[in-house]
């Protein structure tokens, strides 16, 4: 269920307000019959805006509004009274949202903050009033400038999902079981390969009130780079992650040789992912005993911390968490938790 929920990309219509134009007037009263060009100035179109909201996980909100239409600024006054803006709208985005331009693929910016804001399409200028034509040679201008078009474009937002540990394994490794176990999700599991198909987050509580984000996402395969399996374009999901947990079952024929394929397939996706802090799970350690556990010691590599876990025995989860937190959180303690939230990033008119 909660797989079709998770929406990682939309491509939507958006259309700015025009601008409202500049208004032609004169100043007419009983003491100034001939008075001088009063028109005051058309109000700014509504912008799009983007705005990063930490509780919004999706871009489903938006799935289904193809068409976001921003109000037009309203026409200049007389008397010199500027017209009102055209009321902007405002999307509230997950955080790691990319904005692009559709035909060009252009990043326009990313939003990372909760509280951040960023114009997506700006509205049209309003037009000036027939007040500022005034000139020695022209007392009575009996023109003003129109308002500016509103823009309409298509927009791409993309979204690379932020948490601080992603499940990196082959199918069936039990990553889903894992997210399950330790945290609220309730992704679907099965004994065959290729069960997730789309990313899933879960908030995984720890001591003292505090807690982490999961990102279970499909599994990897040798390959994966030149499009076997699911191909690794979900691997754009863990970019972001602060800690890579590698998830390499108990039972594979060798160990080393499977974590060796899966650091291959982030290396050829992006060589960062390599520099993130690893840890590697051997999973589903409920179905070994000591002595081949022992064995399996001499098979696991040398450079990443490990550990056995069974999340259905529930065995190692706490030792793993702890091992998490620490790969993250390392010199960070008494760090504020909130993020300050940002006031608008862009300048008002005027
Ligand atoms: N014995 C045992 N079986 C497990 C454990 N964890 C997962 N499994 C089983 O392994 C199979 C695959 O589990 P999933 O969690 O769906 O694996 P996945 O890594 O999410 O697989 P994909 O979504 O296909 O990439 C299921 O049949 C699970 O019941 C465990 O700790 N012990
Ligand atoms: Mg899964």
């Amino acid at each position: 269920m909660a797989e079709q929920n998770f929406v990682d990309y939309v491509k939507i219509c958006c259309r700015s307000g025009a601008g409202g134009p500049g208004s032609i007037h004169f100043l007419r009263d009983r003491k100034n019959p001939k008075g001088g060009p009063d028109g005051g100035d058309g109000g700014r179109g509504g912008h799009i805006i983007l705005r990063g909201n930490r509780n919004i996980w999706t871009l489903l909100a938006l799935k289904y509004r193809k068409h976001v239409v921003a109000e037009p600024g309203v026409p200049g006054k007389d008397n010199n009274k500027t017209g009102a803006f055209g009321e902007d709208v405002i999307l509230e985005v997950p955080l790691g949202t990319v904005a692009k331009d559709a035909e060009t693929g252009e990043v326009h910016f990313e939003i990372t903050k909760d509280g951040e804001t960023h114009i997506l399409v700006s509205g049209g200028r309003g037009g000036l009033g027939n007040s500022h034509f005034k000139s020695p040679t022209n007392q009575t201008p009996r023109y003003a400038q129109p308002g500016e078009p509103g823009k309409e474009e298509w927009k791409i937002l993309e979204l690379k999902v932020l948490a601080d540990v992603g499940l990196v394994g082959f199918p069936n490794a039990g990553k889903s079981t894992l997210l399950s176990v330790v945290t609220a999700a309730k992704p679907k599991i099965a004994s065959y390969p290729f069960t997730t198909l789309v990313p899933n987050l879960g908030i995984v509580p720890y001591r003292d009130m505090r807690s982490f984000v999961m990102a279970d996402i499909p599994g990897i395969i040798e390959n994966a780079h030149e499009g076997k399996g699911l191909g690794h374009r979900f691997l754009r999901h863990i970019e972001r992650n602060a800690t890579l947990l590698f998830m390499i079952p108990c039972d594979t024929e060798n160990i080393k040789k499977e974590y060796d394929i899966l650091l291959n397939e982030l290396r050829m996706y992006n060589e960062e992912l390599l520099d993130k802090p690893r840890v590697l799970a051997i999973t589903k350690s409920d179905l070994i005993d000591e002595e081949l556990r022992e064995m399996l010691r001499q098979e696991i590599p040398a450079d990443v911390p490990y550990l056995f876990i069974s999340a259905v025995a529930q065995q190692g989860l706490d030792e793993l968490k702890d091992m998490l937190w620490e790969t993250f959180h390392v010199g960070e303690e008494n760090v504020a938790e909130e993020q300050p939230r940002k006031g608008l990033a862009f300048e008002e008119e005027e």
